[in-house]
């Protein structure tokens, strides 16, 4: 609904990462709301989050100057002052020990597109791999597992024409409410939904079967689901002959998933896994396998994903009408330099315990980063500039990190908030908000691209980009850096295109740069290319390349820890991150109209686990890991909600921070995501 005050400017929301059209309405050059605009994605609606955008731009404790901290006090400095000793002391880093001894780290709040590619781009040019983010511990391990088994990940599938739709461990309602609105879409014209969770989630409530897993033993319930798919003759024969590869192996491996041991390892009952593949069968090929957060941050998180992903190859769901869509882009140029300067010599961090990891995304690994650190080896790693992350409290073993980061030479940190982060830094940079920066964004799913408006500008708050140009100008990598400002990069960006920065002005709310087409890989087929964007351009049910590594080819199934090898002292199981609609990750506590929503952090319990520990609502207990302790307030849930022995904490509350108890030392193998899921812990009431 867009109401009818005046001065309305049109741009995306980033309160989350889904960019819906919002109109922005401003009274005598203030921003006073926000609503939705009649953008593709959204159509007219937002989400509180979007709204409290207002709280954002305007919070009174908005970073509005450069602060230095001296003699462990922040203090107020000019710009100019903090970039030039900034730079002069990444010099001096480079000097002493090698560009790579710097590094840079992009968190979530600066997204995965512009920004991302401007730090990638930053870094190599100052001569060093060490490129961080965020992103090695949220979508990756889904980006991987997607992308060895079918050559990309869909974030955004085509939920409103299928006909039988599994979440697995994806909570919508909480984490992308408007995308939402299409799976309900699609409910009511007849699709099937399956929440797959180990919690009643939101979305849970609304599907027509809900298989609560134990967690991490997803893959059990996929290879059960595809060895029942070959049994009742409901796999697409022809599709996999064409455009398959290690069919004869799979089904041969999905043999040992009988009933039995589906039943027994996930806890799903056999009556829900044959309804679940009765469901698939009817919908065939419009069916989606859409993975969240859930099957990450486990140690088998990538094995278990490449089974979910072995599910749409088996129905021949990939880039079909209702199925897992794969969107083409529209030309842009690219701005990072991993192929002029791979930098690979340089032995980027972690990549050598995890080359898939940095083969496939050219990202290094946070928590190897802490220990390099801290041991200086096998080089010293000296300095760090943070864009938009908090991993003070997002990254696990929270004690680890922050020794490390204190620990560094130089350590600035670019926010809009006095962050847990920023505390540790020696400088702390006011950023520009997505209010106040110019960028592209692609909506995946209908093939748009929009340009965000710049509602304002605030002096000595930069934009990323400014930022990144001027300390380049100043440490000597200016040329590539050329453009004067985010307007001029990106009209070089879509130069090459048939989408002028024109167009774009003109469409505020989106434009399509191509129609949508399915089933590409019969025409690519036809054509004489590779069908899929794989090492062998099939499908790779089995992958030869992570054989080459010494990784099963197969997605094989491994029983979590907390199954094989039971341990009396740490008798309950922790999921962390379950999202809450309001929160996103650590932000969003300094809005007022939102802390007494939910006022505080809890540890999420079943009723006959807070019988035995004898605790009721609002009771302290202490919850300890093998990594450290944590007191935090009990809420206990319906029984129906969460399972006995299983607790859930959602992080991001600095007063009762869970990443103080997840592991930093145990990852999946191939992506080298953290254990933050399926942790082993023991329980204690603190007495009074
Ligand atoms: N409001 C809000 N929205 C957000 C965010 C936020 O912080 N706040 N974060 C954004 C980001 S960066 C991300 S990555 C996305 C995440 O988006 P989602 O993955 O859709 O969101 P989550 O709430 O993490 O949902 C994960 C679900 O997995 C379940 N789960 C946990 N362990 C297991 C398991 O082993 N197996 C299965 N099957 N389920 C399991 C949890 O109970 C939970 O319901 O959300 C994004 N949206
Ligand atoms: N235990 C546990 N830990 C988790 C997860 C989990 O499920 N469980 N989820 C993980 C996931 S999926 C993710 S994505 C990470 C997220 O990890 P982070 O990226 O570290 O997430 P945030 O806490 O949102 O930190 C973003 C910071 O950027 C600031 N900021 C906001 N807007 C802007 C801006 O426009 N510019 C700049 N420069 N700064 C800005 C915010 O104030 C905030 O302090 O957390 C991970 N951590
Ligand atoms: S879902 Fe909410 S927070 Fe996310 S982009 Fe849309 S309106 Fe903004
Ligand atoms: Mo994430």
């Amino acid at each position: 609904m867009e109401n009818n005050k005046k001065n309305v400017v049109k741009t995306l929301c980033r309160m989350c990462d889904d960019h819906c059209g919002i109109n922005v309405y401003l009274e005598n050059d203030e921003i006073v709301d926000i609503d939705g605009s009649n953008h593709y994605w959204n159509r007219g609606r937002i989400c509180v989050k979007g709204r409290a955008g207002v709280d954002l731009f305007n919070g009174k404790d908005r970073i509005l100057k450069p602060l230095k901290k001296a003699n462990g006090k922040f203090v107020e400095i000019g710009l100019e002052q903090a970039l030039n000793e900034i730079s002069k002391k990444m010099l001096k880093i480079k000097e002493e020990y090698g560009a790579r001894s710097f590094g840079i780290w992009k968190g979530e709040a600066v997204g995965f597109a512009q920004q991302e590619e401007l730090a990638r781009r930053f870094i190599h040019a100052f001569g060093s791999p060490n490129y961080f983010s965020n992103d090695s511990q949220c979508f990756v391990g889904r980006w991987i597992g997607y992308s060895l088994v079918a050559g990309s990940w869909m974030a955004q599938p085509d939920f409103e024409n299928s006909k039988c739709i599994l979440l697995w461990g994806a909570n919508p309602p909480n984490a992308h409410p408007n995308m939402t609105q299409y799976i309900m879409r699609a409910k009511g014209k007849g699709a099937k939904i399956i929440a797959i969770d180990s919690r009643l989630s939101h979305i849970a409530r609304q599907a027509h079967v809900f298989a609560q897993v134990r967690p991490g033993t997803d893959g059990a319930l996929a290879h059960g689901i595809m060895r029942l798919l070959i049994e009742k003759d409901g796999i697409d024969k022809e599709f996999i002959r064409k455009y398959t590869q290690g069919y004869d192996k799979l089904k041969e491996y999905v043999k040992e998933f009988t009933d039995e041991y589906v039943e027994r390892e996930t806890g799903v009952d056999r009556n829900i896994l044959h309804q679940i593949v009765d469901f698939i069968i009817q919908g065939r090929p419009h069916v989606i396998n859409y993975v969240g957060n859930g099957l990450e941050h486990h140690e088998n998180g990538i094995n278990n994903i490449r089974a979910c992903a072995c599910i749409d190859a088996l129905v021949a769901g990939f880039d079909q009408k209702g199925g897992n869509f794969m969107p083409e882009g529209f030309g842009q140029r690219k701005l990072t330099l991993y192929d002029e300067l791979p930098l690979t010599h340089l032995k980027p961090i972690g990549a050598d315990k995890f080359p898939v990891l940095y083969e496939y995304r050219q990202e290094c690994h946070t928590m190897t980063a802490m220990n390099t650190i801290l041991s200086q080896d096998p080089y010293p790693l000296k300095g760090m500039i943070i864009i938009g992350a908090n991993p003070a409290l997002t990254n696990p073993n929270t004690k680890k990190v922050v020794k490390a980061l204190k620990s560094l030479d130089l350590l600035v940190v670019r926010e809009l908030f006095m962050s847990e982060t920023a505390e540790l830094a020696d400088y702390v940079l006011p950023a520009a908000s997505y209010l106040e920066r110019c960028e592209m964004h692609c909506h995946g799913m209908h093939q748009v691209v929009a340009l965000t408006n710049r509602i304002c500008t605030i002096p000595e708050v930069q934009d990323e980009y400014q930022f990144l140009h001027d300390i380049a100008h100043s440490v000597g990598i200016g040329e590539y850096f050329p453009w004067e400002n985010e307007d001029k990069l990106n009209e070089w960006l879509v130069e090459p295109t048939d989408v002028s920065i024109d167009i774009l002005k003109q469409n505020p709310e989106g434009y399509q740069y191509k129609p949508l087409r399915y089933k590409k890989w019969e025409e690519k087929l036809n054509n004489g290319e590779k069908p899929f964007n794989t090492k062998s351009g099939k499908i790779e049910l089995y992958s030869e390349y992570l054989d080459s590594l010494g990784y099963d080819g197969l997605p094989v199934y491994k029983s979590p820890d907390y199954i094989e090898n039971k341990d009396d002292e740490y008798p309950y199981t922790m999921i962390t991150g379950a999202r809450k609609l309001i929160y996103y990750h650590g932000r969003n506590r300094n809005f007022k109209r939102f802390r007494t929503a939910i006022s505080g952090p809890e540890v999420e319990l079943h009723p006959v686990d807070a019988a035995k520990l004898n605790v009721k609502d609002g009771d302290a207990v202490i919850i300890t890991s093998q990594i450290g302790s944590l007191e935090i307030p009990v809420k206990i849930r319906h029984e129906k909600e969460i399972m006995p022995g299983m607790i859930q904490i959602t992080h991001g509350w600095k007063e009762a921070n869970v990443n103080l108890i997840t592991h930093d030392d145990r990852f999946d193998p191939i992506d080298g995501f953290p254990l933050m899921k399926s942790v082993k812990v023991k329980i204690e009431k603190k007495e009074k």
